[in-house]
């Protein structure tokens, strides 16, 4: 077993990891039967669904596989113009956090619920980068309906990642932070060692309803938490995070960063977390952290400001976390189908180390450690691994399965994807991604149920893939068939915003589900009409309440006078129609909010404050009608 590979020529590593390879005008050679394996005929659907990260535009995108045919943006943590997200009254509270409303962030990871460890697809859960937050998607309705902040972290990457029965979506820090009773301490940097933490968040999920919560968080040393898998099967109960600055660097300009040979994979065995916290061992921390709720018959999102956290300090509570030593810098981390294989991907290492989990755990039980880190035990690399794939190529990043015995980890450095056999580690066949490649999956890939027809790659360049826009070029995913022993490229397809991880889940699991329109009987919005004889304007001081209906095609009121300068104008709209696919619009010119773009059956309300007098004219924005340019009015603006 050689163990010594671990540093790549450090040169060309250094030449190669800021860009990658770039194949230089590298032609690919498509075969005839790819167009006819990705062709959707025209009314036909796709077999899968992919939700694909949108990177720093926030949002998550719905896209059909194979076709690559775009279906949806769905706005989750950026404010979304097009249909009021974090504009309307209703929706400005689920873009509430503890710094105020945060209307961006940057979404790199999709993690779809599943159930003895196969996809359910119920929800679809994302990460904000940003300022720590998880989301949560309703999958019947494509809506984010619940968002929560994470204290004590910085930089929410290592998430959001689920237990096979979505017990739990667990959250890793990316940026230890100094944290404790109060997390607004003011600290020197260069205190980084003694003051700062790292945080581990787990959010129990409710198994009816989804709601989440912030159950517990785990403290940990002030690494940086990269990426994570739970266990699933056999090691269901434990979850793995890749971490990088084991060396714990308050600055990692490259003196400080990647100094050591290797850093680690942290195990978390969260079953004795969970005793502990049964047996009271948590202790309650004060921190301040904003639990953001859709409602779905309100059709209103609330935001409760949330005070304090359970903590557990592993330095004291043994037997929950344990080190594996790793190659430099573990990016992915990644957990195969029978759950017994652990694949950490040092981006800077030669080889891709494969762990085994029952050599982890006769480890631990033979106490068999090589030192300790903050007290825990960090476990010998001979003794946890399986083996190591040699030669896999550049830049490992990460790993994902096909559920017939073998892996595909994608190579950023050296931009291909290569497969390999999980059992023997041999290397079975590579393939050029175009370029720099980040991110693959495979339909069920992450779960103990691979869907193993074909393979998307992520990519990070494009360079000559598409017409070229100005300076910012398209972001690109590729298709390749991996149903037979060679992978087949099929296909290119731009992507929305920066695609980082994405999850794709057979057609059939939500299709049938799907929410036509919100039942009229049943919303409870304290501006909800039944009819369009309540539709009225109201005064209360300073502020005009306009409960507005519509039905095609027209809004009623449709000429609104009374109002005066300095007034604020609250346009309380309900969409009557009980019916699939027809929402209406509502804009006014001049508001400097959005449009509203109302659902069947429900109300959504739009703050105008007119800066000058005048008649303004409003319109449906939604072409919902032979008649939907006649649907349309004004409203008058006297001097106050
Ligand atoms: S990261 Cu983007 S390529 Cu944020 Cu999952 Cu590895
Ligand atoms: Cu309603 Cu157009």
């Amino acid at each position: 077993m050689k163990t010594k590979l671990w540093l790549v020529a450090g040169a060309a590593v250094a030449m190669t990891l800021t860009y990658g390879c770039k194949p230089k005008g590298a032609q690919t050679a498509i075969s005839g039967d790819a167009a006819s394996k990705v062709y959707v005929a025209p009314g036909q659907h796709d077999e899968f669904y992919n939700i694909i990260s949108g990177g720093f535009n926030g949002q998550m995108s719905v896209v059909g596989l194979p076709s690559g045919r775009v279906l949806k943006i769905l706005p989750v943590f950026s404010v979304h113009p097009e249909n009021g997200w974090g504009f309307t009254e209703e929706t400005k509270p689920m873009l509430n956090t503890s710094h105020g409303f945060v209307p961006w962030d940057d979404l790199h990871h999709i993690a779809i619920s599943t159930t003895n460890a196969e996809h359910d697809a119920r929800w679809a859960f994302g990460n904000a980068n940003n300022t720590p937050r998880i989301a949560r998607v309703d999958l019947t309705t494509f809506k984010t309906v619940e968002i929560l902040e994470l204290p004590n972290s910085g930089g929410n990457h290592s998430s959001p990642f689920i237990t096979e029965n979505t017990e739990y979506v667990v959250a890793g820090t990316r940026f230890s932070v100094p944290t404790g009773s109060d997390q607004n301490r003011d600290v020197p940097i260069d205190t980084y060692k003694d003051n700062f933490r790292g945080t581990i968040s787990f959010i129990s999920v409710d198994k009816d309803h989804g709601d989440m919560n912030l159950a517990f968080q785990l403290e940990a040393p002030p690494f940086n938490f990269d990426l994570a898998r739970a266990g699933k099967k056999k090691s269901h109960g434990w979850f793995f995070f890749s971490t990088y600055n084991t060396e714990m660097a308050h600055t990692l300009l490259e003196v400080n960063a990647s100094q050591k040979d290797k850093d680690f994979i942290m195990a978390v065995n969260w079953k004795k977390a969970e005793e502990y916290i049964a047996q009271g061992k948590g202790k309650k921390v004060p921190a301040k952290y904003a639990h953001n709720k859709w409602d779905e018959n309100s059709h209103t999102g609330t935001s409760t400001m949330m005070n304090e956290v359970l903590s557990l300090d592993p330095r004291e509570l043994k037997d929950i976390v344990y080190f594996i030593p790793c190659p430099k810098s573990p990016h992915g981390c990644d957990t195969d189908p029978s759950g017994e294989y652990i694949i950490g991907s040092g981006k800077l290492a030669a080889v891709i180390p494969v762990f085994s989990f029952t050599k982890m755990l006769a480890a631990i039980e033979k106490q068999d450690f090589e030192g300790s880190v903050d007290g825990m035990p960090v476990l010998k690399y001979e003794s946890v691994l399986h083996g190591e794939v040699e030669k896999p190529g550049l830049g490992p990043l990460h790993t994902e399965f096909d559920g017939k015995g073998n892996a595909y980890t994608s190579m950023f450095v050296s931009s291909e994807v290569v497969k390999w056999n999980i059992e023997t580690l041999q290397v079975l066949d590579r393939v050029p991604t175009y370029y720099s490649v980040g991110h693959l999956m495979i339909p069920g890939g992450p779960t103990g149920k691979p869907h193993g027809k074909y393979m998307v790659a992520y990519n990070k360049i494009t360079k000559d893939r598409y017409l070229p826009t100005g300076p910012e070029l398209a972001h690109s995913a590729q298709l390749y068939d991996i149903s037979g022993d060679k992978m087949q490229l099929l296909l290119d397809f731009p992507t929305i915003g920066e695609p980082h991880y994405a999850e794709a889940f057979p057609a059939t699991l939500v299709k049938d589900k799907q929410v036509k329109f919100f039942p009229l009987e049943t919303n409870s919005h304290p501006a909800v009409l039944k009819g369009i004889n309540d539709a009225r304007v109201e005064r209360n001081g300073n502020q005009v309440h306009v409960y507005m209906t519509t039905i095609r095609s027209n809004f009623r009121p449709d000429n609104i006078e009374g109002v005066k300068l300095g007034d604020e104008v609250y346009f309380h709209v309900t969409n009557l129609e009980q019916d699939w696919d027809v929402p209406h619009g509502f804009a006014i010119k001049g508001a400097n909010t959005a449009e509203l773009l109302v659902m069947p059956g429900e109300t959504q309300t739009l703050k105008w404050v007119p800066d000058r007098v005048g008649v303004f004219p409003f319109y449906c924005t939604d072409f919902c009608s032979a008649l939907h340019q006649e649907m349309q009015g004004y409203l008058r603006v006297s001097p106050a």
